[in-house]
């Protein structure tokens, strides 16, 4: 990067820090990446603010405060010992626990845990709500195992885990592979061992023991809460509109749900082996009966119906639409594939998932002017109602599902305001990257600069 003249600190802040993290950390390339996307539209406010160049804000916010690896030790159904490793990085806790998801998935490596959890501690702060950024998980592959194997694995995580975590201290949830069964095994194992029933300790809990409505459903609902005001600012919404939907997961089933019950028609979906085309609508229920009963294959819709087909080869992106919901796994959607979209006449992009496009694919984006919501502010909703679960546990109460749905709705439209009138505020109106970027740094930057040099 050069620079010239008094406007040129930030931009020389920038790349000093992240010439630092390039040499550091030129192992972790996800992470790399997720810095250097947020540095890169910091500047605008670190130009205006010399404040946050002073008591090296930028080098704390990029360095995790503790970052733990333990091993997993567990026996499979055949008696043999496994040893998957473990991890869980506490990122950052300015604004309050640390908080973040577990991710098991044969992938999960400390780079990725740490891009997810630099991420987790932005869009935590742009939820308004008291909580830090965390994230952790194991490279155990879930595939093809029993659910006895998945509980003796949760088990022994937990056994490791529970002497990090607490309510007020750091509070997982779920990610890729941890849904509520997961949950639930994690939870008995921390009970078991600390003898406390400390509801707080972790969210995405079942609702007869703690857990809260509306948290299976958050992130999808979120997500499509947002990419709705993103289009009514443009006189558009989801009625009558051809949605894709990435990954057939948490997160994407949810999505599909309720951009089909605000008039969308989805008509593609996927999972790591391909996507399946249904031109009339998927029919939810049945993906449903698919994957979260059975944890069986996307394929299998297009066995069952004649109405649907389904593709091994290439990519989902290139089914045209004009919503693009982006809900599997980092870097899914590349520069190719967004071009393909725009030249398909896609006019908005919601990322349900963590960094799903690529920087080559967001800058299609934003150079097109098509509505692209980043993952950070799209896909809050599942943490905010998270921070609604810990309210509820604090207050032991419980809250109905209306309501509770309400609360989300009112936090998704809070954090597109606060992105929205961020980025124009920056010169860059429209950049909700910008937006949640800077919206999100300044609430924990400040809150670092008042708490001191910890
Ligand atoms: P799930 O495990 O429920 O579903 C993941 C889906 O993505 C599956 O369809 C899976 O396919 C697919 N997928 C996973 N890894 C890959 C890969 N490497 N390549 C292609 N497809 C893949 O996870 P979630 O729905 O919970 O999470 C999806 C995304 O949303 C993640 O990025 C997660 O970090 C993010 N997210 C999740 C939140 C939550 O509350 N759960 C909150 C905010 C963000 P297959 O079954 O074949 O592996
Ligand atoms: O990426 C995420 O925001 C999550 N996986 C949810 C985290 C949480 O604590 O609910």
């Amino acid at each position: 990067m050069t620079t010239t003249g008094a406007e040129g600190n930030g931009l020389r802040l920038t790349a000093k820090v992240f010439a630092d993290i390039e040499q550091r950390d030129r192992h972790e390339p996800e992470f790399r990446q997720a810095v250097h996307e947020v540095l890169e539209s910091l500047e605008p406010a670190l130009e205006r603010h010399g404040e946050y160049l002073d008591g090296r804000v930028l080098e704390r916010l990029c360095e995790p405060e503790r970052q733990i690896i333990f091993r997993v030790p567990w026996t499979d159904d055949k008696g043999d010992i496994q040893v998957n490793r473990g991890f869980r990085v506490e990122f950052n806790s300015a604004l309050g626990p640390y908080k973040g998801g577990l991710r098991f998935h044969p992938s999960v490596n400390l780079g990725i845990v740490k891009f997810l959890g630099f991420e987790q501690t932005l869009k935590n702060a742009l939820t308004g709500l008291p909580i830090g950024g965390g994230k952790g998980g194991s490279d155990f592959d879930p595939k093809g195992r029993s659910d006895a194997e998945i509980m003796r694995f949760c088990q022994s995580f937990m056994t490791e885990l529970h002497r990090h975590i607490g309510e007020y201290t750091d509070v997982p949830a779920g990610d890729i592979g941890v849904g509520r069964r997961e949950i639930g095994y994690l939870f008995g194992q921390y009970k078991r061992i600390t003898n406390r029933y400390e509801s707080g300790v972790i969210t995405g809990k079942g609702l007869n023991w703690g857990g809260s409505q509306v948290r299976v459903e958050a992130t999808g609902y979120g997500t499509v809460y947002f990419v709705d005001e993103m289009l009514r600012v443009r006189g558009e919404g989801f009625g009558g509109k051809r949605v894709v939907i990435s990954g057939s997961g948490n997160v994407a089933v949810y999505a599909a749900q309720k951009a089909a019950e605000l008039g969308g028609t989805v008509v593609a979906m996927s999972d790591s082996a391909g996507y399946v085309v249904d031109e009339s609508g998927i029919d939810l229920d049945l993906v449903r009966e698919i994957k979260e009963t059975r944890a069986g294959r996307i394929k299998e819709y297009a066995d069952r119906t004649t109405r649907a087909h389904y593709v091994a080869d290439g990519t989902i992106w290139d089914v045209a639409c004009d919503i693009a919901l982006p809900c599997a796994t980092q870097n899914e959607l590349d520069g190719r594939s967004a071009a393909t979209l725009l030249r398909n006449g896609v006019i908005a992009v919601g990322e349900g998932a963590n960094m799903p496009a690529t920087p080559d694919a967001v800058k299609v984006f934003l150079d097109s002017g098509v509505a692209f919501g980043p993952g950070k502010a799209a896909n809050a909703g599942g943490v905010a109602t998270s921070g609604l679960e810990m309210q509820q546990n604090a207050s032991r109460d419980s809250w109905h599902f209306d309501y509770t749905d309400k609360r989300l709705a009112e936090i998704m439209a809070d954090i597109h305001a606060m992105c929205r009138e961020t980025a124009a505020a920056y010169g860059a109106p429209g950049n909700y990257v910008l937006g949640a970027n800077i919206a999100g740094f300044i609430k924990v930057a400040d809150t670092m600069r008042d708490l001191g040099v910890i």
